[in-house]
């Protein structure tokens, strides 16, 4: 108990806060609807080699297929049974993944969908990807075994049994999201299922989850779940390694639900975070880069040892969930870059950097009626594998947002400068800002709409370094822009604004 105060105290850190993250790596990468051969493949080619830190994974247990629409990605949110066959791959190929990326010291975190089972009109049979039968109707999932028992139907007191108010804190925790079927997470049977389900992926050896929907999930019911999780498998992890949580909460603020209900169970999702970024890289509502210079918990939000941040996810970068249109997304590039650059250089949070794929986007009224198109797929609706360009891109519509040079350099940068304090602030009173870490980097941005020409105090010793932006260290060359630091720190730095990157990041690793 004494522990437990004097860690939440000093912001030393509870257990489940903590990713478990190998060889001083920080930054999780989510392959959104990769199967898993293919990120066992990415584990060892590029996110070791790089150093990544680990991977969220799209939901592994099985879930409804759908026709109409043809395979959406959000089937995979509509469980119908623990079983581990899912459009990413069977469980064989679970196992094999979560094997080889822990051997080469990249940790896998499951996206555990624990608040619902499908949608109460999905229907009748054996449309799901183990071929299980269930019936929706009936609230019958054999498979787990859940009956209508296990399911809260007298507890919401709305007509529809949807949630219809998100004002009201009951709805929202026992009616149905969406028509999803509300799992009865107060009864001891389905918390004992859940968590079944979550300790044999712990003990096949990952690293933790990413909780989906918490808001819609009591944080007592969390609690009693979390509290019967195993502890990590110490074939990979130290003994007594508790699973990294991070929980799904949207709190935009303003609304009855805080984050704050659920930052002593795990980590929590900081929404705030991609939807101001946006608006500082965007210039909306008078936001400039300058104005970040008290980013973090200086713009409200929560602590920094309770938060992942992201610049875009899953829902938000098609318009789900919420955020708002201020969200960048690979659909921007150039702003993109900049925005996940910033945020990798920032000490604020555990960074997840977004990796997504193309679909053919087809706006009525501002409203993309394509947002639900499923990831690359062959005609019988398996998803497609990930294939490389000769440019070390990938083909075949995965963007792989985390193999573009910026962004990789980035995640680079932000294991070279860990623990380092932010320092050596510089703006310029717009959109052009500097800052250090300690002195291990440096970086500055040109977001105005005229050149950046200053010299700047980097904190870094004197020395020539290669720009991480437009190129990298290669040998004792530079591929890119050279950054001169001199003796004393100083350093001149031109960025055009007209540049295809307009920013340049430098390291204690990128110097000849
Ligand atoms: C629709 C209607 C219902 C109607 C029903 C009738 O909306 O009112 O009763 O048909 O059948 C899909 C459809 C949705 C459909 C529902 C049930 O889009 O139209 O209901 O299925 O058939 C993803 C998608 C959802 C999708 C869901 C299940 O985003 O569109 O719903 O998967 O397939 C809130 C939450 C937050 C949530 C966010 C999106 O607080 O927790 O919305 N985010 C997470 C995930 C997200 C996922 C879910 C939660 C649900 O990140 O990807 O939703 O697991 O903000
Ligand atoms: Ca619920």
């Amino acid at each position: 108990m004494k522990l437990f105060i004097l860690t939440t105290l000093f912001g030393l850190g509870l257990p489940q806060h903590n990713p478990h993250f190998k060889d001083g790596r920080t930054t999780i990468v989510h392959l959104f609807e990769w199967r898993w051969s293919d990120i066992a493949a990415e584990c060892e080619r590029f996110l070791a080699p790089k150093g990544f830190g680990g991977v969220q994974i799209s939901p592994p247990n099985e879930h409804i297929v759908l026709d109409n629409p043809w395979r959406p990605w959000w089937q995979r949110y509509q469980p119908i049974s623990y079983n581990l066959c899912s459009r990413s791959g069977s469980e064989k190929e679970f196992i094999d993944m979560v094997t080889r990326c822990n051997n080469v010291g990249v940790n896998i975190y499951v996206d555990a969908v624990i608040n619902h089972m499908c949608g109460s009109s999905g229907g009748e049979g054996n449309h799901s990807s183990c071929g299980s039968w269930f019936s929706a109707s009936k609230k019958d999932f054999p498979s787990v075994p859940y009956s209508a028992w296990d399911f809260n139907v007298n507890k919401c007191r709305t007509a529809t049994g949807n949630i219809e108010n998100y004002g009201d804190i009951a709805q929202v925790r026992d009616c149905r999201l969406v028509s999803l079927l509300d799992l009865a997470l107060e009864k001891d049977y389905v918390r004992a299922k859940v968590a079944e389900f979550m300790n044999k992926l712990i003990d096949l050896g990952v690293a933790g989850f990413r909780v989906d929907a918490c808001k819609h999930m009591w944080p007592g019911d969390l609690q009693n779940v979390y509290g019967r999780l195993h502890n990590l498998n110490s074939t990979w992890f130290p003994n007594h390694s508790r699973p990294f949580i991070f929980q799904e909460v949207i709190d935009l603020g303003g609304e009855v639900i805080s984050s704050r209900e659920y930052i002593h169970l795990g980590r929590v999702t900081e929404f705030k975070y991609g939807a101001k970024l946006g608006k500082v890289f965007r210039k909306w509502q008078e936001e400039k880069l300058c104005y970040t210079r008290t980013w973090g918990e200086g713009w409200g939000f929560m602590s920094d040892g309770n938060a992942i941040v992201f610049v875009d996810n899953h829902d938000n970068q098609r318009g789900h969930g919420a955020g708002g249109s201020s969200i960048i997304t690979f659909w921007d590039p150039r702003l993109y870059k900049m925005a996940v650059g910033y945020m990798l250089a920032h000490p604020y949070g555990v960074a997840r950097v977004m990796s997504s794929y193309r679909w053919n986007r087809n706006f009525v009224n501002g409203k993309d009626q394509s947002d639900w198109l499923g990831p690359p797929s062959n005609i019988n609706g398996s998803t497609k594998a990930v294939p490389l360009n000769p440019d070390q891109t990938c083909g075949d519509g995965w963007v792989c947002e985390h193999r573009w040079r910026q962004i990789t350099n980035m995640a680079i940068f932000r294991n070279v400068v860990n623990g380092q304090p932010h320092t050596n602030w510089w703006d310029n009173q717009s959109n052009q800002v500097a800052f250090g870490r300690g002195n291990r980097g440096f970086i500055v941005f040109n977001n105005d709409g005229w050149d950046l020409d200053v010299t700047l105090n980097t904190g870094m010793p004197g020395g020539t370094y290669c720009d991480v932006i437009s190129g990298q260290k290669d040998g004792n060359r530079c591929t890119g822009k050279q950054i001169l630091v001199r003796n004393d720190g100083n350093a001149l730095f031109k960025i055009t604004y007209t540049d295809e990157d307009p920013f340049v990041a430098i390291h204690a690793e990128s110097k000849l």
